[in-house]
């Protein structure tokens, strides 16, 4: 799916965008399933905003925002599960983080027309420190994303900065780190974009007519554990690729709420 000197690129840049890694019909299925996700989770009386709260935007914009936001997709549609052990993904995912892969958790994030709001500049590593930094996103594109409905932004090589302070555990000091540093990832329905949890990154509001459905898959390697104990989703240890070398530490020892 991918070579190596694309490999060799996401270690010196910190990402990596791979176009096609699902086709046409399976994005289709993707698409359904995260609408229907939606359509439960309003009948359920469990539809929420999931707009970060912050001062990165003024309170009058920022009150505006929409994000529909759910995590354990797996859990809710099966067509997620095949997504996060995809042959195409897990040949990249070998390539970027080596043969023995675990999940870690999976959500999806939906930017709706006109008003789909904005993740401010971080790095995801506050939220889920391991040893190794072996941790990556794949967000998994189901439409056309751009500059106008909101596309992820990175920091190219931002990664090799280590680990920055954030505010409140949560996103970069946005006088600093505005979201105008990074590089803009545009990006068709099917492709993937890869990028490490130091690297950062962060997205602007949509303000065009059309919805912005990602998948966000987040993986390690089964030998980098976490320093802390926060961020335990269902699914997390999953081995997508490979095998747990270690035994004892298979079952994990924290509680699920
Ligand atoms: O999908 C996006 O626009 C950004 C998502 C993100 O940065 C995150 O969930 O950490």
């Amino acid at each position: 799916m991918i070579l190596s000197n694309d490999a060799d690129f996401y270690k010196d840049q910190g990402y990596l965008l791979v176009k096609g890694v699902f086709n046409q019909q399976e994005v289709e299925e993707m698409r359904m399933g995260v609408d229907n996700i939606i359509k439960r989770a309003v009948l359920a009386n469990k539809d929420h905003n999931a707009t970060w709260d912050g001062d990165y935007l003024p309170k009058e914009k920022l009150k505006k925002l929409v994000l529909k936001g759910f995590h354990n997709v797996h859990y809710h549609d099966h067509v997620f599960l095949k997504a996060l052990t995809h042959p195409n993904m897990k040949a990249v995912l070998k390539q970027l983080i080596g043969p023995n892969v675990q999940l870690h958790h999976s959500k999806m994030l939906v930017k709706p027309p006109e008003n789909g709001a904005a993740f401010p500049m971080h790095q995801d590593y506050p939220y889920f420190p391991h040893e190794k930094h072996t941790m990556l996103a794949a967000s998994i594109h189901l439409d056309e994303s751009n500059e106008e409905n909101g596309c992820l932004s990175v920091v190219p090589e931002s990664h090799k900065q280590g680990v920055l302070p954030h505010i409140g555990s949560h996103y970069l000091n946005q006088k600093e780190y505005p979201l105008s540093l990074g590089t803009p990832c545009p990006a068709e329905p099917g492709d993937v974009l890869f990028f490490n949890y130091l690297t950062i990154h962060g997205s602007g509001v949509n303000r065009s007519s059309r919805t912005r459905r990602n998948l966000l898959f987040q993986y390690r390697d089964a030998s980098d554990f976490p320093t802390n104990n926060e961020h335990f989703d269902w699914g997390m240890g999953l081995m997508v690729s490979g095998e747990n070398p270690h035994f004892e530490r298979v079952t994990p020892k924290y509680k699920i709420v």
